[in-house]
C-alpha cells in the first residue's frame, strides 16, 4: 500500500485501487486532485492491468470542494479537467466504484472513467445548478455521451439525483451489485479484453437537441437557479456542434462566469449557512442526543395536525391529543385530506398514505402521552392555556421526555419555569403549513439543556426541517424582524403608496408574497393581537400607523372574511384591489395632514428591507441569533425571501452596509425611533466590515 495525504493506493493482484480519503464527503479539493493524478501515473508506470477509483467511507465523492470557489482556486494544482484527461489517457482501463454520494465533480470524475459500477447506496447526480453553477468538469459534455439524452438533460438542468437502479437504466452505471470491488474487477477484465474507449472520444447520443429543448421548457420560471439551468443547457448544446476540447473550454468559461455571479455566491452562502445554523453554542457533534422513538402532539388544529404529519411522514408513531372528540375528528380529517390530495397528485402511494395515517393515533386523554419521548404542545396561543397544559405534562410525562411548545410569541422561559423540569423545556416554532415549510425555529430557553437542544436539532434534520436556534424574545427571529418591516409598509401606505404597489414592488424584488397579501392570508386579526401586545409599552417616539387596525375594526380580517387589504372572490382564491381600501388610506393620510407623494418601487424595497436588516443587527447584538447566516436561512426558508439573493443579511452585504447605515441615519434624522440605527450596523459600516465578516470573526473566536 502506498499512501499520500488524500489518496491511498492498494494493490488487488495486478489492479491498483485508488481510494480518495477526504472526510466528511471526499470532496475533490486541490490536494485530492494532485494526489489522484500522481497515484494514477505511479500505477501506470508500475504496469498495473487496471485501476479502480473509490471513496473511503460511505461516499464516493460529493464533488468539488465548494469552499474553494469562494476562497479562490489554487492555480498550482491540476484542475478537474487535468485529472479527467489523465484518466482518459490511461493505457489500462480505469473503473469508478460508486457508493453513497456521487455528486457534481464526483460524478464527473466517474464519467471520465472507462466504466462505472455501483451498489444500491449510490445517489448519482449533477446538483451544481442548485448552487447557481453548472457542471464545470466536463459533466455537460460527458454525460450526454453516456446517458439517455432526456435523462441527461433533465439531470443537468434540474440537479435531480438518481438512485443507483435509475442510473443503471439510464446507462450511467454499467454494473450494479452489493460488492462494488468484485464488480469493478469483473468490468476491468471485460474492458481489458474488449479495449476501452475514452468517454470524450464517444459521440453524443442522438436525440440531444430535443432533450435540451424539453429540459429548457421545464425550467420553473421562479426557480432560484433558472439562469444556471439555462446556461448549463447552453453548455450541453456544445456537445452537438463543437469539437470536444472547444466544448470543454466553453463549459469552463460559462462555469467561471456563473461562479462569480451573485446568485451563485448567494446559493453557496446558503448551503453553508444552513449547515452552520445547526450548531448552537454549547452543543457540538459530541453532545449526546436523547433517543426519540415516539412523539406526542397536543392540539389538532391547523398547526397541531401539520406537526403530527411532520413526524408521521418521517416514520415516527404520533399520539395526537385533542380534548373534544369532535375537534379531534376535524383534525384527523384535515390530515386525511392532505394525504388524499398527495395520493391524487401522485406524490404518495396509497400504501404510504395508509401507513402514515396508521402512525397517527388520535386520543382525547392526555395520559396517552405518558410514554412519549417528545411532546409538542400546539394548543391555543394563550399563556394560561399553555401553563395549564404544562402543569399536566409535568405530572404525567416520563422522566427525560422533552417538552416542547410551538408558541410563536409567548415567553418560553415563563412556560419552562412553571414546570419542575425547566431543562427539558424548549420551543419548537413550526411555520404554517407545518408539514410544508422547512424552517423550524428552535427556541432555547434560559435553562434548556444542551442534550435537549442537540436532540431537537438532530431530529429536525431527520424530519426534513432546517433548524435555526434562537433565543427568547418577542417574535423570536423570523417574526421579530417582520414587525419593523410591516410597520414601514403601513407608514408608506400613509405617505403615498397603495397595497398593490407595495406588494408588486416586493414580489418584483423576488419575495414569494407581498406583505399586504401575506397578512390577508395569515389573518389581519393575528397581526392585530401582536400590535395590541406591543402597544402596552410603545415608545411614543416611534411612528405608529393605525391603518391595519382600521381594517380589523371593519371586520376585514383577510381572505378568510373575503376582505382585508384586498377583496376576495371565489372563496378567497381571487384577490382584487378594493376602492374602499384606497379611500380609507387616502382619508387617513388627509386626517394626518400628510401630502401624499409618489413612492418609487426602489424606495419601497429599500425601506421595507432595511427595516429587517436593522432589526437583524439588533438581534445579532443581543444574542437572539448567533449568526447573520441564521437570519438568511430563516428568511429564505420561512418567509419566502429569494434564495438567489442569499437572505436579507447577505443581500445587505451586496448593497453595502455603509450605504444602508447612511440611509437609516437619514431616515432617523426625521425623529422617528422606528429608524434608530442598530449600533452593530453602525460599527460594521464604519469599520468597512460586512455581516459575512462578522460571522467569520465569531466562528473564529
Ligand atoms: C461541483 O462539483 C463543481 C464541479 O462540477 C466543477 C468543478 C470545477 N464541498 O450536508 P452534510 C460538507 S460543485 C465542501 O451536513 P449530509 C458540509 O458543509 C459541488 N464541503 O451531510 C458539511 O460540513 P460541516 C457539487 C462539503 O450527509 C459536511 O460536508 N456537489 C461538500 O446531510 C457534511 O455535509 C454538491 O452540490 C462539498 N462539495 O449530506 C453536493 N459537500 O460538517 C453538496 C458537503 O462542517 N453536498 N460538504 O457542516 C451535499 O449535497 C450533501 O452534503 C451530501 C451529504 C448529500 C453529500
Amino acid at each position: 500500500m502506498t499512501s499520500s495525504a488524500s489518496v491511498c493506493t492498494d494493490m488487488a493482484g495486478t489492479i491498483a485501487v485508488l481510494t480518495i480519503i477526504n472526510p466528511p464527503v471526499n470532496s475533490l479539493s486541490a490536494n485530492v486532485r494532485r494526489d489522484l493524478v500522481a497515484a494514477l501515473s505511479r500505477s501506470v508506470i508500475n504496469g498495473v492491468t487496471g485501476v479502480v477509483i473509490a471513496g473511503a467511507g460511505a461516499n464516493f465523492s460529493a464533488g468539488a470542494d465548494i469552499q474553494e470557489f469562494t476562497a479562490g482556486l489554487d492555480p498550482t494544482a491540476p484542475d478537474a479537467n487535468d485529472v479527467h484527461a489523465a484518466i482518459e489517457a490511461s493505457p489500462v482501463p480505469v473503473v469508478a466504484a460508486l457508493r453513497g454520494a456521487v455528486l457534481g465533480g464526483g460524478l464527473e470524475l466517474a464519467l471520465a472513467c472507462h466504466g462505472r459500477v455501483a451498489d444500491d447506496t449510490a445517489r448519482i447526480g449533477l446538483p451544481e445548478v442548485k448552487l447557481g453553477l453548472l457542471p464545470g468538469g466536463g459533466g455537460t459534455q460527458r454525460l450526454p455521451r453516456i446517458a439517455k439524452p432526456m435523462i441527461a438533460a433533465d439531470m443537468i438542468a434540474s440537479g435531480r439525483t438518481l438512485a443507483a437502479a435509475e442510473a443503471m437504466a439510464a446507462g450511467i452505471v454499467d454494473r450494479l451489485g452489493p460488492d462494488v470491488m468484485a464488480a469493478a474487477r469483473e468490468l476491468i477484465a471485460k474492458l481489458a479484453a474488449s479495449g476501452q474507449t475514452a468517454t470524450a472520444k464517444r459521440p453524443p447520443l442522438s436525440g440531444l437537441v430535443e432533450a435540451i429543448e424539453t429540459a429548457r421548457a421545464a425550467i420553473p420560471a421562479k426557480s432560484p437557479h433558472a439562469d444556471a439551468s439555462r446556461t448549463a443547457l447552453d453548455s450541453m448544446a456544445g456537445a452537438i456542434h463543437l469539437p470536444f476540447p472547444e466544448a470543454l473550454a466553453q463549459e469552463r468559461r460559462l462555469f467561471l462566469g456563473l461562479m462569480a455571479s451573485t446568485p451563485s455566491r448567494a446559493l453557496r452562502h446558503l448551503f453553508f449557512a444552513e449547515r452552520a445554523a445547526a450548531n448552537a453554542t454549547g452543543v457540538d457533534k459530541t453532545t449526546r442526543a436523547r433517543a426519540i422513538e415516539t412523539v406526542g402532539v397536543i392540539g389538532a388544529g391547523t398547526m397541531g395536525s401539520g406537526i403530527a404529519m411532520v413526524f408521521a411522514n418521517a416514520g415516527f408513531p404520533v399520539t395526537l391529543i385533542e380534548r373534544d372528540p369532535a375537534a379531534l375528528e376535524r383534525g384527523l380529517k384535515r390530515i386525511r385530506d392532505v394525504y388524499d390530495r398527495a395520493v391524487a397528485k401522485g406524490d404518495l402511494s396509497t400504501s404510504q398514505a395508509q401507513q402514515r395515517l396508521a402512525d397517527i393515533a388520535g386520543r382525547t386523554d392526555m395520559s396517552a402521552l405518558s410514554h412519549a419521548d417528545l411532546i409538542v404542545e400546539a394548543a391555543f396561543e394563550e399563556m394560561a392555556v399553555k401553563l395549564a397544559i404544562f402543569a399536566e405534562l409535568d405530572k404525567l410525562a416520563k422522566q427525560g421526555a422533552i417538552l416542547a411548545t410551538n408558541t410563536s410569541a409567548l415567553d418560553v422561559n415563563v412556560i419552562a419555569r412553571s414546570t419542575s423540569r425547566r431543562a427539558d423545556v424548549v420551543g419548537l416554532h413550526f411555520f404554517s403549513p407545518a408539514h410544508v415549510m422547512r424552517l423550524l425555529e428552535i427556541v432555547r430557553a434560559e435553562a434548556t439543556d444542551a442534550q435537549v437542544l442537540a436532540t431537537v436539532i438532530r431530529l429536525a434534520r431527520q424530519v426534513g426541517k432546517t433548524p435555526v436556534v434562537v433565543g427568547v424574545c418577542d417574535g423570536f427571529l423570523a417574526n421579530r424582524l417582520l414587525y419593523p418591516y410591516l410597520r414601514q409598509v403601513d407608514l408608506m401606505l400613509e405617505e403615498g403608496a397603495l397595497p398593490a404597489q407595495v406588494d408588486l414592488a416586493l414580489t418584483g424584488f423576488g419575495l414569494a408574497m407581498g406583505p399586504c397579501a401575506m397578512l390577508d392570508m395569515a389573518g389581519q386579526d393575528v397581526a392585530w393581537h401582536v400590535r395590541q401586545r406591543q402597544l402596552k409599552d410603545w415608545n411614543p417616539a416611534m411612528r405608529y400607523s393605525r391603518l391595519a387596525d382600521l381594517l380589523v375594526e371593519q371586520g376585514r380580517l383577510g381572505s378568510k372574511t373575503g376582505a382585508g387589504w384586498y377583496r376576495y372572490a371565489a372563496g378567497g382564491r381571487q384577490k382584487e384591489d378594493d376602492p374602499a381600501v384606497e379611500a380609507m388610506i387616502l382619508a387617513e393620510s388627509a386626517r394626518l395632514g400628510l401630502a401624499r407623494r409618489a413612492i418609487s418601487d426602489e424606495e419601497i424595497v429599500r425601506r421595507a428591507l432595511y427595516a429587517i436588516v436593522n432589526e437583524g443587527a439588533f438581534a445579532l447584538a443581543d444574542g437572539t441569533v448567533q449568526r447573520a447566516g441564521d437570519i438568511d436561512v430563516a428568511y429564505t426558508q420561512g418567509v419566502g425571501f429569494p434564495a438567489a439573493r442569499g437572505g436579507p443579511m447577505f443581500w445587505a452585504d451586496t448593497v453595502g452596509l455603509k450605504a444602508i447605515h447612511q440611509e437609516i441615519v437619514a431616515l432617523h434624522a426625521g425623529g422617528d425611533a422606528n429608524w434608530t440605527p442598530a449600533p452593530l450596523l453602525k460599527a460594521l459600516a464604519e469599520s468597512g466590515r460586512s455581516f459575512g465578516d462578522l460571522d467569520r470573526e465569531r466562528q473564529g473566536a
